[in-house]
Parts: C-alpha cells; sequence; structure tokens
C-alpha cells in the first residue's frame, strides 16, 4: 500500500477529478501527444509524463495563498490524431473548442509545438481577436517550405491571417535563432522580448507589460509554453534549450500570470522528450507550470465572483 496522507492531495488526484467543495471553475485538460519534429524525439510520451509528476506535487499554491482544486479539472483524455500537425490540425482544435464550451480554460499536453497553431483557432473567434503569446527560446518562424513541423507553428498562424501585432515572444535566444527570422519577426511587429531583457527587466514586467501591449481588439490569448524556454541545465528532457534561459522559477511566476488574465483561456506545454529526462525533473517543472496557471485562474475567477 504506498503511503498517503490526507492532509496532502496529490496534483494527481486532482487531475483525477477530486476538487474542494467550493469550487471557482474549472479548467479542461487534453493531451495532444504530436510528434513530428525537426529532431526527432518522444514527445509523445510527454502527457504520460506531466501526468506522472504530478503524484509527487500537491496542489497547494503557498505563493498564490490559494489551492489549484479550486478549480476542477475536466480530463478530456487523448486527442486521436493523425502523425502530421497537418493531419493533427482539426481534431486538437476541435479539443479545444470542446474544452472551452466546459471548462473556463483549457490545457494542452504536447506533444511538440505544432500543437500551438490548432490551439490558437481552437479559441473559436477570428484570428484578428485572437492573441499569442509564446515563452520560448526560439522564435518558431522557420519556413512552411517543406510543410508543418514543431520549428513553424507562429509562421503558420501568420499565414493563416493571424496579426503580427496579436502575438508577443518571450524568451528569445543568442544563438538559438537566426537574423533571417529576427528580421521577419520585425516586420510582422511581432512584439519580441529577449532572454537577456527578462533577465534585466524581472519576468513579472514583462508578462505584465506584453500582456498590456495586446492590442484592444484582441478578446482570447493562447499562451504557448515551450518547456525549452529553461536554461539547459533545469530541462534535460528539451533538447531545444540552451544556456542561459529561464529557470523554473521565473516560467513558474509567468505561467500564473498568465492565468490570472481574463483574456488568456488556453495553455500548451510542449516540447518535453521524457526519454531525455533526468529525474523526472523537466516533468516536474512542467507540472508546476500548469498548477501555477490553474492557481492564477483559481484567483482570476475567486475574484469575479
Ligand atoms: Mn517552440
Amino acid at each position: 500500500m504506498p503511503y498517503e496522507d490526507p492532509n496532502w492531495p496529490r496534483a494527481s488526484k486532482w487531475l483525477e477529478g477530486s476538487c474542494s467543495e467550493l469550487l471557482l471553475g474549472s479548467v479542461a485538460l487534453i493531451d495532444a501527444p504530436l510528434n513530428w519534429s525537426i529532431s526527432p524525439g518522444s514527445c509523445d510520451k510527454a502527457p504520460a509524463a506531466v501526468r506522472a509528476a504530478m503524484h509527487r506535487l500537491s496542489t497547494f499554491d503557498i505563493e498564490a495563498g490559494i489551492d489549484a482544486a479550486f478549480v476542477n479539472c475536466i480530463d478530456m483524455g487523448v486527442v486521436q490524431h493523425g502523425e502530421r500537425p497537418e493531419d493533427a490540425f482539426d481534431p486538437i482544435k476541435q479539443s479545444v473548442i470542446e474544452g472551452l464550451k466546459k471548462a473556463d480554460a483549457a490545457i494542452l499536453l504536447g506533444g511538440d509545438n505544432g500543437i500551438t497553431r490548432p490551439a490558437v483557432h481552437g479559441l473559436g473567434l477570428p484570428l484578428e481577436k485572437c492573441g499569442l503569446v509564446t515563452l520560448d527560446q526560439h522564435f518558431d518562424l522557420r519556413t512552411l517550405e517543406g510543410g508543418l513541423i514543431n520549428g513553424n507553428p507562429v509562421s503558420a498562424l501568420l499565414d493563416d491571417g493571424l496579426p503580427g501585432h496579436n502575438i508577443a515572444q518571450i524568451g528569445i535566444s543568442s544563438f538559438a535563432n537566426s537574423k533571417a527570422y529576427a528580421d521577419l519577426a520585425r516586420r510582422e511587429q511581432i512584439n519580441v522580448v529577449t532572454m537577456d531583457t527578462v533577465h534585466e527587466m524581472g519576468i513579472e514586467s514583462i508578462v505584465s507589460e506584453v500582456l498590456e501591449m495586446m492590442p484592444a481588439g484582441v478578446e482570447a490569448i493562447h499562451f504557448d509554453l515551450d518547456v525549452d524556454v529553461l536554461d539547459s541545465a533545469f530541462a534535460p528532457a528539451c533538447p531545444g534549450a540552451r544556456p542561459g534561459g529561464l529557470t523554473p522559477h521565473q516560467a513558474r511566476k509567468a505561467a500564473h500570470l498568465m492565468g490570472l488574465d481574463p483574456r488568456v483561456i488556453s495553455m500548451d506545454l510542449v516540447e518535453i522528450d521524457p526519454d531525455k529526462d533526468i529525474g523526472d525533473r523537466t516533468a516536474l517543472a512542467a507540472g508546476s507550470f500548469l498548477l501555477s496557471f490553474v492557481t492564477g485562474l483559481a484567483l482570476r475567477l475567486g475574484s469575479a465572483q
């Protein structure tokens, strides 16, 4: 019999539907194990790895003074989708639309970054009313020639008609991107915040500023948390992570602040390759980001009541 303490509820129980009697709202959890990457790996195993890590996390956020269990987790299970991003587009988009009908926010467990494009479409609004905030060391603006891949979801969204000024990218890093794509981001009027700017200004002020600068016409925002935004020391499971990235503390703060904004109604956690993880440290970090987004959401829903 594994050890259980009734005074220490595990986040894994929350995933199974265990929640507080006093409920503020709900979140839909969707597994989207897309695995069609530039560097082939095992991102398809990430939803299971993050869920397993939740067994070692509690639901209580001592910093925010609130429990994730004030939000009911509606587990929507795995989206059945094809191997290629083109084949996954409709199923993932529909799963987010369904999730948002049932819950106050939808959280997608990737999978690779290719899930971000259908997730934005799943906001269910014309793209000019949609916003995208990425926490990522990379632009993900690679060419669309050769088809969809995990390195070009932002290009694909621009091509679909998402205005560049509705996109903010936090954590863009040196030697992880090219001048051609930095120039493209500037031409498209994407709000780019580099990694050094985050370290100099602080993640809280950057997230607040980015949300304030979203155009007034943006009604719903998708938050793409590419876990490779972390410093590679903290994210052995993310092949895209580089030295000099965010600490788990900074990414957790960012996720919490995003959850607090009423326009932010969906989130994805992507680019974790559990086969490369060490001591589950990347999966544990990702689990804490998910929970911090939910406690942000809980505070937001509580203050609206
Ligand atoms: Mn990315």
